[in-house]
């Protein structure tokens, strides 16, 4: 699948400190990187309905499975991350529907084109790449939705193509029957963010499939800001073919655990305080229907968005938060951040997620704190196969509340 080499990393081939390929000690599939959903093969446990669901005011123990069994062993870490991908499309998000699609690619003056077949109705999208200036094909690449708000001249001078990603196009976060995904499914309902993920996977798949792109479809990152950087965070969870995810000031709905959100709101109402479940499903249709119970009822939902970044692990993440805006917050990401970052540290690649909270402008590149050298280090290191890269970096404002937030401790999955 795609050319690439060695993988440097640390989370792919036979790294034994970052996952992937198979577990030689036996005891099931171990893979949680290279494929777009991990254990496919693990047994989905059925929901409980919303009246069976019991309240919970802190973020749920990523190790414990729906069935209460303690996770311990890399496999059973597999199988838990798939009942997380479960938990989220079936409470939050709509069904991703991974299976059905067969994907062609082809290319031509700069634009990859992607046609998707198997569905309701054929569909089919493009996307433009834009080339780097230094480096050799296949050149890594980072996927923006909506060409992304990082310095797109300065990852493209590092050797970086960027792939402006039209995700509208796919589905427009005003209507969750309104793009291409709902006619290929034929109607379905489910969220923009989820949407958006299905759409950055058959990009993927097209770049497999089409060496003429010269794209190394496993050297491919994700990013977006604000609604889009929910979407980069969707789209990284949700497939484990990227090797690094940027989310930049994605708020409610993105890396905020939602709790969090609601606890800091204290209660306001408008467009005062921090956004929180209720105003985040109401503003655009990101989510499905079905989160708009939790509104008045966060504590019980049965996952919260800790769980939903744990997803990315043990891949490359980087989390940039904004100071200044209280709408979006950065405790309510803190804490999410520094509890995903205990599944890290469980799998061995605490250096595999980083952390910047800085001000400036709404999806601005007048950086501080170190922002820019942060994005430096991780695309070196995830994109451009440079091992010696420290992305030991973090610097959320708030460590994460562990009297406050978790009740469970990690443990150390060999
Ligand atoms: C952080 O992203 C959103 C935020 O959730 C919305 O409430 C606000 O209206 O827009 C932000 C955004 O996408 O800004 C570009």
């Amino acid at each position: 699948t795609g050319a690439g080499g060695a993988d440097p990393t640390g989370v792919g081939g036979s790294n034994p400190t970052g996952g992937g390929g198979s577990n030689p000690t036996g005891g099931g599939d171990t893979t949680l990187v290279g494929v777009e959903t991990p254990g496919e093969d693990c047994p989905v446990p059925n929901m409980p309905s919303f009246g069976e669901l019991k309240a919970y005011d802190k973020l749920h123990d990523p190790f414990t499975m729906m069935d209460g069994t303690k996770v311990t062993t890399r496999a059973q870490w597999v199988c838990r991350h798939r009942e997380i991908s479960e938990l989220v499309q079936h409470w939050e998000t709509g069904p991703k529907e991974v299976k059905k699609a067969t994907v062609k690619g082809s290319f031509a003056g700069g634009k990859l084109t992607i046609n998707v077949s198997g569905g309701a109705q054929n569909v089919s999208f493009s996307v433009s790449i834009s080339l780097p200036s230094t480096g050799s094909p296949p050149y890594p690449a980072l996927i923006g939705l909506s060409n992304g708000s990082l310095d797109n001249n300065h990852l493209k001078q590092m050797g970086v193509a960027i792939i402006n990603y039209d995700h509208n196009g796919v589905q427009p976060e005003s209507d969750r029957s309104g793009g291409i995904f709902s006619k290929f499914h034929g109607n379905a309902e489910s969220g923009a963010l989820i949407a958006w993920a299905w759409g950055a996977s058959r990009i993927i798949d097209a770049l497999e499939s089409t060496p003429d792109a010269q794209i190394d479809p496993k050297r491919l990152a994700i990013t977006g800001c604000s609604r889009n950087g929910k979407g980069a965070l969707m789209v990284g969870a949700m497939d484990s073919r990227f090797a690094l995810t940027i989310p930049q000031e994605s708020g409610s709905g993105g890396v905020a655990a939602w709790r969090v959100s609601e606890v800091d709101n204290k209660g306001q109402t408008g467009s005062a305080g921090v956004q929180n479940l209720t105003r985040t499903y109401g503003e655009q249709k990101w989510f499905s229907k079905t989160i708009e119970q939790f509104g008045s009822a966060v504590t019980k939902l049965p996952l919260d968005h800790h769980q939903l970044v744990s997803m990315v692990a043990p891949r490359g993440l980087l989390i940039l938060g904004n100071l200044n805006y209280e709408w979006l917050s950065t405790n309510n990401a803190d804490q999410a951040g520094g509890a995903a970052r205990l599944v890290y540290e469980a799998l061995g690649v605490k250096q595999n997620i980083g952390y910047v909270d800085s001000g400036h402008n709404h999806c601005g590149t007048d950086y501080k704190n170190g922002e820019q050298a942060a994005i430096d280090a991780f695309v070196k290191k995830f994109l451009l196969n440079d091992a010696s890269a420290n992305t030991d970096v973090w610097k959320p404002k708030n460590e994460l509340d562990k009297a406050k937030w978790v009740e469970w401790t990690a443990p150390t999955i060999p």
